[in-house]
Formats: C-alpha cells, sequence, structure tokens
C-alpha cells in the first residue's frame, strides 16, 4: 500500500478503492464502504460531523486516476518481466557450449577469456548458465564465438542438456587431477553426440598446473579425443595456460568446416569492434558479457 496516494485509500476500509463514491462532506469512498457505514450513521466518518444527505455521486474523475495508476503499475510490472526474460541476442556468433562435471572449472576458464584473469577466491557453483561473446582472430580470418557456460551439478543436468540446441561446438571439461570427472567427460560426450551428431568437440583437461595430482593420463586423454574425432588440450584457468589456444583450437576446426560466420553484417559490426579492442589491447579478440 506504500505507493499508493493516500486519496485513493478509501479512509473506512483503508484498501484501495476501485469505485469510489462522494459524499455530502465533499470527501471520497469506496462505494460498498460508505454505503454500508450510511446505514448505520448520519454522521461523516473523516470528520464526525451531521452530514447534510446520505445521497452518493459517482467519482469519475478520482475513479479515471486510479485506472491510470493500476494502469502504470501495469506497465512497469511488464517492463520488469521483459528485463528478466531478455536473452542473448540469436546471432551472436558460433555457439560454443562448456560442458562437464562440476567444480571441473569452467566458468574460471570462461572468467579467464573475459576478464583474463583467475579468482583465487573460487568462484560460486553456475546455477542456469552464462553467456559471453569472444572474437578469435586467425591469421585474415576471425572467428566470432558466444561461449555458454553451463552448470556442471547433477541437479542441473537436464536444465544444461536444453543449452545443447543450437551448439556448433562443445569443450567437454574433465579436472586432470580428478579420474571420476574424466568419466564423466566421457558420459556428457555421449550425451551431446545423441542430440548433436555433427558437432565440433575439443576434450579439455583443465588445472594443469596442478600437474603432481595428476589423475587422468594426458595420452589416455588424447586416445579418447581421437578415437572420437575431438582434438585434445590441457589448460589451466588459473595460469593462463593454453586458454586462448583452447579457443583457437575451437575455431580452426569451426573455420575447418567451413562455419565461421564472419562476414553476415552482425559479427562484422562485432568483430570490427573486436579488432579495435585487440589492436588496443596487443591481444587477440575482445570479449563482452550478457549474463
Ligand atoms: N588450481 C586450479 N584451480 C582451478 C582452476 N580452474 C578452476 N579452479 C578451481 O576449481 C573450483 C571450481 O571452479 P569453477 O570454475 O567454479 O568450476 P565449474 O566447472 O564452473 O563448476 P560448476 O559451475 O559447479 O559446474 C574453484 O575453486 C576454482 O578456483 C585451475 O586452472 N587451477
Ligand atoms: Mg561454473
Amino acid at each position: 500500500m506504500a505507493d499508493v496516494p493516500p486519496s485513493f485509500v478509501c479512509p473506512l476500509t483503508l484498501e484501495l478503492m476501485s469505485d469510489p463514491a462522494t459524499a455530502a462532506d465533499g470527501h471520497s469512498y469506496e462505494m460498498s464502504a460508505i454505503t454500508q457505514w450510511l446505514r448505520t450513521s448520519n454522521l461523516s466518518p473523516l470528520t464526525g460531523e451531521p452530514l447534510a444527505h446520505k445521497n452518493l455521486t459517482r467519482s469519475h474523475a478520482l475513479r479515471n486516476a486510479i485506472e491510470e495508476f493500476h494502469a502504470g503499475q501495469r506497465k512497469q510490472a511488464q517492463r520488469i518481466k521483459q528485463l528478466q526474460q531478455r536473452v542473448p541476442a540469436p546471432h551472436a556468433g558460433l555457439k560454443v557450449i562448456l560442458l562437464g562435471d562440476a567444480n571441473v572449472g569452467k566458468t574460471s576458464l570462461l572468467h579467464r577469456v573475459k576478464e583474463g584473469n583467475f579468482s583465487e577466491a573460487g568462484t560460486q557453483p553456475t546455477i542456469g548458465c552464462s553467456f559471453c561473446t569472444h572474437s578469435v582472430v586467425l591469421g585474415d580470418t576471425s572467428v566470432s564465438l558466444a561461449i555458454w557456460d553451463t552448470a556442471g551439478q547433477e541437479k542441473y543436468r537436464s536444465f544444461t542438456r536444453q543449452y545443447y540446441r543450437g551448439a556448433s561446438a562443445a569443450a567437454l571439461v574433465y579436472d586432470i587431477t580428478n579420474h571420476e570427472t574424466f568419466e564423466g567427460a566421457r558420459r556428457w560426450l555421449k550425451d551431446l553426440r545423441s542430440e548433436l551428431e555433427d558437432v565440433v568437440v575439443v576434450l579439455v583437461g583443465s588445472k594443469c598446473d596442478l600437474w603432481e595430482s595428476r589423475q587422468v593420463d594426458k595420452a589416455v586423454a588424447s586416445q579418447l579425443a581421437d578415437t572420437e574425432g575431438a582434438e585434445h588440450i590441457e589448460c589451466s584457468a588459473k595460469e593462463g595456460t593454453n586458454v586462448d589456444e583452447l579457443f583457437e583450437t575451437i575455431s580452426r576446426s569451426l573455420v575447418a568446416r567451413g562455419l565461421q560466420d564472419a562476414d553476415g553484417p552482425w559479427n562484422k559490426a562485432r568483430l570490427d569492434a573486436g579488432n579495435l579492442i585487440a589492436a588496443r589491447d596487443g591481444k587477440h579478440g575482445g570479449t563482452s558479457c550478457c549474463q
């Protein structure tokens, strides 16, 4: 009730009026409330003074004001809903999804690519998914990627699947210090291929800075990638090792399939902007995020 003007609130019921009527004291009340009041009283409910008569007139001006007020509230609610439902532009680049078990470092990889650093304070488990655009320059070709970071926790599995749709490439991430996550990567791959047969896949061994605690043999992972027609790379979001190379590998595979859509007008404008950032920062491509 806090944002409702006092003149819209019935002094009898303290509720927002919908059908206001004016009494002989010159004040407006909710029609049903004042009608009931007048059955038992000759006094104004506001002033306590005797009323000259019990006739009521409809308060059209006030009713219009109430309607306008409601319309404004509806519009505001609609706008909030629209903002909440806002999704990234559909042609923001070739869709790349980051998949893998919980805690393997997907978000940290995206953060490394987006911000160029690693959060020592740790990251929160991803709920739902976040989205980031990234341009990769390969010689005189630019590839625009829309990278989707998904949630690895089992309870979000069916939700994560919804993000397979339209993906051109997938980075299947496992943690080289945790063999279970490598088995998890196999399952993710199987699941992905059952939905998207022709997707570019890169098998990514993360946290290679922790090589002393390695549980997944590099040769075994490379073998799996070979068998599956995928690329294999080990990287570290913490130290920044091979992170740019990961997205270059993905881009190269996409280009090899003739999939870069760098000539589209939207992409061209974005890539030009990305190249400007690259030139300014002295590194490949630019990133932006619209989570
Ligand atoms: N040493 C080391 N730790 C890392 C690296 N990348 C991520 N981590 C740590 O691993 C933990 C999990 O990282 P996240 O990036 O949140 O993992 P995730 O795959 O996004 O997890 P979910 O969102 O739950 O699926 C965090 O504590 C990170 O700090 C890395 O390259 N090296
Ligand atoms: Mg995450």
